[in-house]
Order: C-alpha cells, then sequence, then structure tokens
C-alpha cells in the first residue's frame, strides 16, 4: 500500500478543518485557517470559533471576526492572535436541509425545577429537618390522592389512644430491618409520631411487595393494631405508583428524540471511533436509507451526564486516563459535540464524574469548565435531574446514581437490567429517596428529586447498560455509555452495553436503538 506523502496528509488535516466549518455554513479565510493551526490547543479553538460563528452567522469567518471573539472577553486559554491577508476562502457545497428542520423548536426546560445557580442548601441539622418535611408533605399529599388512602390518619391517633381495629397510614420509612423470626419491621414516621409495622414473613405476596421497600421514601400502609399490641400489622403496602390508566402524551410533529449519557471522554476506555460514527449518523452520513430517514428527523439530544471521565473520580483513576486535565477532557468534549448538526437542540445535564457538585440534585456543569459549551447557541445546560416538555411531551432526565443503592438493596435486581430498577423508582414517584446510602442527598428547602407528575419519557444513564422499557405508559429509557468495560467495572461484573443509542420518535412513542459498537 503506498504511504500518503506529508503534504498529503498536511492538505487533509487543513481541509477537515475548513469542512467542520462549511458543515455549519461558513467559509474559513485562510489567515484564519492558518491562526487554528498555529494554536496550541486547536480543538477548544475550532469548537469556540464554530460556536461564534453559530451565533453571528457570517459568511466568511475572516480575521476580523477572531478580532470580536477576542473582545468579547475569552479566557487566556483559548485567545487567538488575528493575521491578516486577503486570501479567496475556501468553499465547499452545503448539505441538504433535513427533515427536522421543517418544524419549529418546542422545547421549555423547566427552570422551577432546577437547582442551577438556587442552592440555599447548608447543611445544618435545621436544613435536614426542612429538606424531608418538604419531601414527606409532598409525597403524603401523592398518597393520599389515591382513593385506598383517602381515610388514611395521623400516627398519633394509633399511638395514644390505645387504638384497636383497621387502620391507614403514611410515613416515611425511617428503619427497616428483619426480627429473629425472619419478620420485617418497618419504622413509619409522619410530624405526628412513630409507629412500627410488621409484615409478617408467611404473607409471601406482602414480603414480595415489602422487599422493594427502601428507607426515606415515603408509603401507605394499610393494617390491624390487636388490642393491647405495640405495632401495626400489614395487610397492605401502597408505594404512590404512576395512574393505571394513563394517557401518554405525544408529539403532533414527527419529530425524535436521541438520549445518550456516560461518553466519559478523557478516559482510556472511552470509544471515540464508535462515537464519531454516531455523530456521522446523526449528520445523515451514514446508515441505511431508514437509517438515515430517522436521523433526519432527531431535533433534540439529550446527554444525561458523565460527558468525561473527570479527573479524582476514584482511586488510581489516573491510570486509566488518556487525558489527565479535565478542562482538556471538556475541551475535547466540546469539540466533538461542535460536529453534530446545526438543526439539533442539545440539552447537557451533568453526571458524578462532571465539573458539578457532587450532591444531588446538582447544579449545572461550571461554565469555567466547558466555556465552549457555554457558548453555543444549540446547548442548554442545564442541572440533575432536569425536566422539561418536548412538543407536550414531558421528559425527566437524570443521571441515575440512586441506581446503585437500588440494585444493591432490593434482591432480584441487577446491572444487566436498569429498567426494572428504574421502574421502581417510578413506583416510587422519587429519583434519589435514600439518604446516607452512596448518594449524597443536598437538604435543600424543597425536594427536586420527587416525581410530582409521572413523566411521558424517564431517562437515566449511569449504569452504562441501555435498557428500554415501558411503565403504565411511561417510556422508560436507560442510554448506556459509550465507554468500554473499566477494570473497575470487571471486578463489579458489570457488563456495559457500549454505542447503543435510544432514539425516541416523539410522534408514535416508539423507540429505535441505534447500534453504533
Ligand atoms: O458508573 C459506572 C458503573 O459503575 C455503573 O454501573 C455503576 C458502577 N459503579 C460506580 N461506582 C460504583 C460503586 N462505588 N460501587 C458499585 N458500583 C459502582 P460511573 O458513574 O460511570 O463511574
Ligand atoms: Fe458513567
Ligand atoms: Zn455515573
Amino acid at each position: 500500500m503506498k504511504l500518503p506523502k506529508r503534504e498529503e496528509l498536511k492538505f487533509m488535516e487543513d481541509s477537515e478543518i475548513v469542512a467542520r466549518f462549511v458543515e455549519c455554513g461558513v467559509n474559513l479565510h485562510p489567515d484564519v485557517l492558518a491562526e487554528i493551526k498555529r494554536s496550541p490547543n486547536k480543538e477548544e479553538v475550532i469548537s469556540r470559533l464554530i460556536n461564534l460563528a453559530r451565533k453571528t452567522s457570517p459568511s466568511v469567518l475572516t480575521p476580523d471576526t477572531l478580532e470580536r471573539l477576542k473582545n468579547a472577553g475569552t479566557s487566556d486559554r483559548t485567545k487567538l492572535r488575528a493575521g491578516t491577508g486577503d486570501a479567496a476562502s475556501v468553499v465547499l457545497p452545503r448539505r441538504k436541509r433535513p427533515f427536522s428542520c421543517e418544524y419549529d423548536s418546542e422545547l421549555r426546560i423547566k427552570k422551577e425545577r432546577d437547582i442551577t445557580k438556587k442552592s440555599y442548601c447548608q447543611g445544618s441539622i435545621e436544613s435536614f429537618v426542612a429538606y424531608f418535611n418538604n419531601r414527606f408533605e409532598r409525597m403524603a399529599k401523592l398518597l393520599k390522592s389515591r382513593s385506598v388512602l383517602r381515610d388514611s390518619v395521623a400516627i398519633e391517633l394509633v399511638r395514644s389512644a390505645r387504638y384497636t381495629g383497621d387502620v391507614k397510614l403514611i410515613g416515611m420509612v425511617t428503619e427497616i430491618r428483619t426480627s429473629r423470626k425472619g419478620n420485617l419491621i418497618l419504622e413509619l414516621e409522619d410530624p405526628t409520631g412513630v409507629v412500627s409495622v410488621l409484615i409478617r414473613s408467611q404473607d409471601r405476596e406482602l414480603m414480595e411487595q415489602a422487599k422493594e421497600v427502601t428507607r426515606d421514601e415515603v408509603i401507605g400502609v394499610a393494617g390491624y393494631m390487636p388490642s393491647g399490641f405495640e405495632m401495626v400489622l400489614a395487610k397492605e403496602i401502597f408505594f404512590p405508583d404512576v395512574p393505571l390508566r394513563r394517557e401518554p402524551r405525544k408529539s403532533e410533529e414527527p419529530v425524535a428524540l436521541a438520549l445518550i449519557s456516560d461518553v466519559h471522554v478523557g478516559s482510556v476506555q472511552f470509544l471515540e471511533e464508535t462515537f464519531l460514527r454516531f455523530l456521522k449518523w446523526l449528520s445523515g452520513e451514514v446508515g441505511t436509507p431508514r437509517q438515515r430517514e430517522l436521523a433526519s428527523r432527531v431535533k433534540y439530544l439529550v446527554i444525561g451526564g458523565d460527558l468525561v471521565d473527570g479527573v479524582g473520580i476514584y482511586p488510581e483513576q489516573k491510570d486509566e486516563l488518556l487525558i489527565k486535565d479535565i478542562h482538556q477532557q471538556y475541551a475535547r468534549f466540546s469539540n466533538l459535540i461542535s460536529r453534530i448538526p446545526e438543526h439539533i437542540e442539545i440539552v447537557i445535564t451533568p453526571g458524578n464524574h462532571d465539573a458539578a457538585r457532587q450532591a444531588e440534585p446538582q447544579p449545572a456543569i461550571e461554565e469555567e469548565f466547558a466555556p465552549a459549551l457555554y457558548e453555543d447557541p444549540r446547548v442548554h445546560m442545564v442541572g440533575n435531574p432536569c425536566y422539561a416538555t418536548v412538543h407536550g411531551v414531558e421528559l425527566v432526565s437524570y443521571h441515575g446514581r440512586s441506581l446503585d443503592d437500588i440494585i444493591a438493596g432490593v434482591p432480584g435486581l441487577s446491572y444487566s437490567s436498569p429498567a426494572k430498577a428504574m421502574k421502581i423508582l417510578l413506583r416510587k414517584r422519587h429519583l434519589s429517596p435514600i439518604y446516607g446510602g452512596r448518594v449524597p442527598l443536598a437538604p435543600e428547602l424543597f425536594d427536586y428529586l420527587l416525581l410530582e407528575e409521572p413523566p411521558d419519557i424517564l431517562h437515566m444513564g449511569h449504569v452504562h447498560t441501555t435498557q428500554v422499557d415501558n411503565y403504565r405508559g411511561t417510556v422508560v429509557v436507560n442510554s448506556g455509555t459509550f465507554q468500554q468495560q473499566t477494570s473497575f467495572q470487571r471486578k463489579m461484573n458489570i457488563h456495559p452495553t457500549p454505542g447503543r443509542v435510544p432514539v425516541i420518535d416523539l410522534h408514535s412513542m416508539r423507540t429505535t436503538i441505534m447500534r453504533f459498537g
């Protein structure tokens, strides 16, 4: 095979840079091209220049436009020196407009449900009391709206007045223990008191249900208080759940939503080739006619956290990092994102590997670490969880860290079927109920993790396994990863499914899993 000469290689690189700009409808002045090539951080400079071009829409990106970028107060890390000259720019033909361009964007991010820039959390005892009160009140209201629990009473009543007979209660589970005889005892608390609830091991069906109960969630119990007994004997347990007959909302327009997460840029296991194939498909460059048709309908992309691998996330992580600087990791990520076609709107939430507060709810990734993402007019940088309406369809996107606790705590669950764990969280109407487990919870005055309304789409990631399911009309999606199995995951017996992307047609609400791996 004949190897390309040095000049040819260099030419390929130039045309690649030029093509990146042309894809966004901008031609590049040769001086600017030369400037980009001189820059020590090409990745970041290219994506930031593309962002600038997107905002100002010049037909040619000239040294003058560059000057404006410099004056816009960008950080020193990415400043470019502008050159001069009047050589002709390189012109390439523009691509055909994809189908989804025919429809206006209809994305509303519910900022009132986003913690970004409004954390009041102080971490004091009082704030924990206020946080759990907010959770209890709102969850109790959800439970009370179920007809079966309308006649529930305050715990104080069964505790004080030597109560006997049938009783219905709503309370927060403060403790779960197994008795010597194998019965299950739940401590249930409401603002008026605490009571023990006994689930007998011989009540097989009830025991099965009770296995799903976790600490700090709010449940309803129907039971019986025998005379002279200190505990309520449970007959039934009620989770807030999702109504059985609920008509899921649909979009009038035939547009589609792609969901990804856990890209882990910077990790030696990041599958860049696979990710590039995904980007090529989004751009309509690869795939069967049907796959291209679907790509042309993708109008939204949600990225549910773990954009990069981060630095110092776990011991010995350094050995598994290809890019060891967090800024550089985000620069590379932004560069990849800048290749996404113009017409796609992008929602980005943080995960536990990202540069954001670790405690949930997480505010958006900090601007200082990912300036290019903030400059990109197509990108919405939001918190975790994120609540949004897309063409009338209610979407909740949550990174999914609580799945670790649910999978570890509920028997019969595994990392290979995350949708089961996600359905349990839907039944609990809470994204991250357990305090003091693996998920750090911030005691905000408002519980941002509570699912007040059942969503039409529940999106999570974190477990690196793609799976799609439906629970009572809610599309339940785990969007997998673009990272190969890590040594830690090998030890934990976790087998990721990288390169699979769920795409939801918002009109039919059908999901297609695209495979790029
Ligand atoms: O999580 C990637 C995968 O690794 C996900 O399946 C959870 C699992 N994981 C992460 N941390 C832990 C701990 N501490 N225990 C058990 N399993 C874990 P990522 O967030 O991408 O690192
Ligand atoms: Fe991850
Ligand atoms: Zn994660």
